[in-house]
C-alpha cells in the first residue's frame, strides 16, 4: 500500500487525497508536521528534497514528491490521464500552469490570509501576487467558456489540481463570484463521483501562525 504524506489543511496534499479517492485506491497516511519542522527532518528529506507535503512512498520504498508529479503518476492508466500525446501534454499544461502562476498567486495569498501574514509580507509583494492571481482567474474564465474541462471535454487531474485553490480563491480575497465560467467548472468538478469536499482549516494546527 502507498504511504501519503501529509498535512490537513493543506490544499496541495488535498489534491492527492481526492485523486486517491476517486482511483478507490487504499492508502496509509502519515503526517508531517510542518510548522514544527517535522518536514526539515533528515528523515523527511529523503520523501521530499524540499520539506513540503505531500509526498508519497510507493510499495518497493521509492518516494515522490511534487503534487502534480504524484497526480501524474497514480493517473497513469486511469481515466484522469489520457494516453494521446497531445491530449497528456494539453493536461501537463495546466500542471505546470497550477504549478507556477496559482501557487505562486492564489494559493501564496490564500496562505497568507488564513495565517495573518499578509501585513509581514509587505504590500507590493501582496500586490504582485494579487496581480498574478487575479490573471489567472481571468484566463480561467476565458479557457473555460470553450469546453467543460480545463483539458478538454473530460474530467482530468488538471482539473483536480487547478480546483484544489481555485474553488476556494475567495479565502484569498479574490472576486471567485465574478467568474461565472471558473464558478461553473466548481460544480462540474464537485459532481464528479467520489469527490472529496473536506478542506482543513489552519486553526486546527496551532503552530499554523508561525513560519515555515
Ligand atoms: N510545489 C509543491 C508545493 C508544496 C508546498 O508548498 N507544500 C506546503 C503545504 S501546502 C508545505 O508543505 N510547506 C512546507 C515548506 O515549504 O517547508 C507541490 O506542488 O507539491
Amino acid at each position: 500500500m502507498i504511504t501519503l504524506y501529509d498535512y490537513l489543511p493543506s490544499q496541495n496534499a488535498y489534491k492527492v487525497r481526492l485523486l486517491l479517492n476517486q482511483l478507490n485506491r487504499p492508502y496509509r497516511t502519515e503526517y508531517v508536521s510542518i510548522f514544527e519542522g517535522e518536514g526539515q527532518s533528515d528523515a523527511y528529506l529523503k520523501a521530499n528534497p524540499m520539506g513540503a507535503v505531500p509526498a508519497i512512498r510507493l510499495e518497493d520504498g521509492t518516494f515522490i514528491a511534487e503534487s502534480n508529479a504524484i497526480l501524474t503518476y497514480l493517473a497513469e492508466g486511469s481515466r484522469f490521464l489520457p494516453d494521446d500525446p497531445v491530449a497528456r501534454a494539453k493536461v501537463m499544461q495546466w500542471l505546470f500552469f497550477e504549478s507556477d502562476y496559482i501557487q505562486n498567486g492564489a494559493a501564496s495569498l490564500r496562505y497568507w490570509a488564513l495565517t495573518n501574514k499578509l501585513s509581514s509580507r509587505g504590500a507590493e509583494l501582496v500586490g504582485q501576487r494579487s496581480e498574478t492571481a487575479l490573471r489567472t482567474l481571468r484566463v480561467l474564465d476565458r479557457e473555460l467558456a470553450e469546453r467543460p474541462f480545463l483539458a478538454g471535454q473530460a474530467y482530468t487531474i488538471a482539473d483536480i489540481s487547478v480546483f484544489a485553490y481555485m474553488h476556494r480563491a475567495d479565502e484569498a480575497g479574490l472576486p471567485l463570484a465574478q467568474y461565472g465560467n471558473v464558478v461553473a467548472w466548481i460544480q462540474r468538478v464537485m459532481d464528479q463521483p467520489n469527490f472529496v469536499s473536506k478542506v482543513y482549516p489552519y486553526s486546527i494546527d496551532p503552530h499554523s501562525q508561525g513560519e515555515l
